[in-house]
């Protein structure tokens, strides 16, 4: 185990890594077909080697996930899943240094993010646990021609979708696998999760969380592997019911071509490239910070990152000095040391790639303000990088980077509509902020911007009870919130002839 760049890591964590990492099925660590190299992208060594699976594997999941789903798992009342839930809940907890380690170690993430997902994640299965209770159908007018019969009764059942198939990427790994399995498990399915193959460890904590909560063999089942042979597998699988995947736009368009032999149902939430747009009586203060975050937050791996700034042409000049400035205080460096903000980009390809960008951007004749270098030393490391001049038809502004690239766009009008016009001007629609202080602006432009969601003074300012997802290209449907369960869900209506 290699030294982390000379910082400690909790007894357990170093226990997790020097165990052998196998894959859960039908109750039960079993082998793979092969295994994998995980690596900490801070510093490039290898962590540990997880076994990985592909289409058999999967197979033997769906199968478990099938008898679970057709067996035990829905004989259990709906307060028996509560506890269950609430338990796995506790479990988290009891476990949340470990598992903020396993993601900082397998992700980079700086530590003040790992912990707040953990404590984000408490929360939702805490949420799906109650929302059980809450699940509900209505009673309605019976038809017509039944009712003409004599007294008669109409009333919808919601029920579990069946085995769901769960495709998880690599960006906030953990939490994204709990965002499916909460709300998976609560509307009672059974599932297949498919963790990214950048990120395989902390859903292997899930899987042992869940087993030692209690939750019957094959409900949960692990198979680590790549996205062309496991996920690919699950996607197409007969009898798996629903899709439910975080991802590239790329990807989700393979799913849902995967998805239509059996027109199994699908969820996708994919990738952005949101507006965030700063008008000329904002206060600048919090702007620059929270501007600045909307896209360096998880070093811009974020899909709700906020990455085309328009800015108003009276503040135009002092708002990129700020965010400048603000940008070059961030601090570089390994996810365990808690003075880092920023961590590394998750793999050596994908900082290519985000590179690639940047010269793109030069090339296209943006002007760059800070950053565009990839440093010299271990890890994939690339500071805050922000372009001005930027142009709608460059493809900094126009494709989702995935890493810390800000491009900044002067605005030459204060028109609303005209502003809305170029905020919209993107195939994607999955989040967005306003910067303001004219209550009027910041709600015409929020109900104007077509996206998933829009924050006011803010970014990203998602919660666990509040429906999230995207318009265009982002995808298809919502999670989290009542809508997140509703996902797993069929609506079935009875009428019955009394
Ligand atoms: O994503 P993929 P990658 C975006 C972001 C990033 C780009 C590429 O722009 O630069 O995607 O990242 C599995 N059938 N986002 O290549 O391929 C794969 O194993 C079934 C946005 O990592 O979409 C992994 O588990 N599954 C984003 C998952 O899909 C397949 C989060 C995501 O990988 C598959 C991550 C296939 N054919 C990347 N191919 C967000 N929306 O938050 C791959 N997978």
């Amino acid at each position: 185990i290699p030294a982390f760049d000379g910082h400690d890591i909790l007894p357990e964590t170093r226990a997790f890594l020097a165990q052998s990492h196998r894959l859960l099925i039908d109750g039960a660590w079993v082998d793979g077909s092969d295994v994998l190299t995980t690596r900490d992208p801070a510093t490039g060594l290898p962590l540990c080697e997880v076994a990985i699976g592909g289409a058999d594997e999967i197979d033997r999941a769906v199968a478990a996930a099938r008898r679970a789903f057709d067996g035990p798992w829905s004989r259990l009342t709906a307060a028996e899943r509560t506890a269950l839930l609430h338990r796995f809940a506790r479990a988290i907890e009891a476990n949340g240094g470990l598992l903020a380690e396993l993601d900082i170690l397998d992700n980079g993430m700086p530590r003040f993010i790992a912990e707040l997902t953990v404590a984000n994640a408490v929360e939702m299965v805490d949420y799906y646990a109650g929302a059980i209770l809450r699940i509900e159908g209505t009673t309605t007018a019976p038809p017509r021609h039944v009712s003409a019969e004599g007294e008669a009764l109409t009333y919808t059942l919601r029920e579990p979708v069946g085995v769901a198939g769960l495709i998880v990427p690599w960006n906030v790994p953990f939490s994204t696998f709990l965002l499916k399995a909460a709300p998976a498990l609560a509307a009672g399915c059974t599932i297949v999760v498919k963790p990214s193959e950048e990120t395989p460890l902390s859903a292997l904590l899930m899987g042992q969380l869940l087993l030692d909560s209690g939750f019957p063999p094959g409900v949960v089942n692990i198979v680590n592997g790549y996205g062309a042979a496991a996920g690919a597998r699950l996607a197409e699988h007969p009898d798996v019911d629903k899709i439910s995947f975080t991802g590239s736009t790329a990807t989700g368009r393979r799913i849902v071509q995967a998805a239509t032999g059996n027109l199994k149902k699908v969820s996708l939430e994919l990738g952005g490239k949101s507006a965030v747009v700063v008008l000329a009586d904002a206060d600048l203060d919090r702007a620059i910070p929270g501007v600045a975050m909307a896209t360096f937050f998880l070093q811009g791996q974020n899909c709700m990152a906020g990455t085309r700034i328009f800015a108003a042409d009276a503040i135009h000049d002092r708002l990129v000095e700020g965010l400048a400035a603000f940008a070059r205080g961030l601090t570089l460096g390994h996810g365990l040391d808690p003075a880092t903000t920023q961590g590394p980009i998750i793999s050596d390809a994908q900082a290519a790639k985000v590179m690639g960008y940047i010269d793109a951007g030069r090339a296209a004749g943006a002007s760059l303000v800070t950053g565009g270098v990839r440093l010299d030393r271990p890890g994939n490391f690339i500071p805050p990088t922000i372009f001005t001049d930027a142009t709608p038809d460059m493809s900094i502004v126009r494709e989702e980077i995935f890493g810390p690239v800000m491009t900044v766009q002067r605005l030459t009008t204060d028109d609303l509509d005209a502003i809305a016009r170029l905020a919209n001007d993107s195939p994607f629609g999955l989040s967005g902020s306003v910067w303001t202080t004219s209550l009027s602006a910041a709600h015409k432009l929020a109900t104007r911007i077509r996206s998933g969601h829009v924050s006011i003074n803010t970014h990203g300012a998602v919660g666990t009870n509040i429906p999230f997802g995207g318009y265009g290209q982002s995808g298809w449907g919502r999670e989290f919130g009542r809508e997140g369960i509703d996902a797993y869900l069929e609506t079935k209506a009875v009428t019955a002839r009394l």
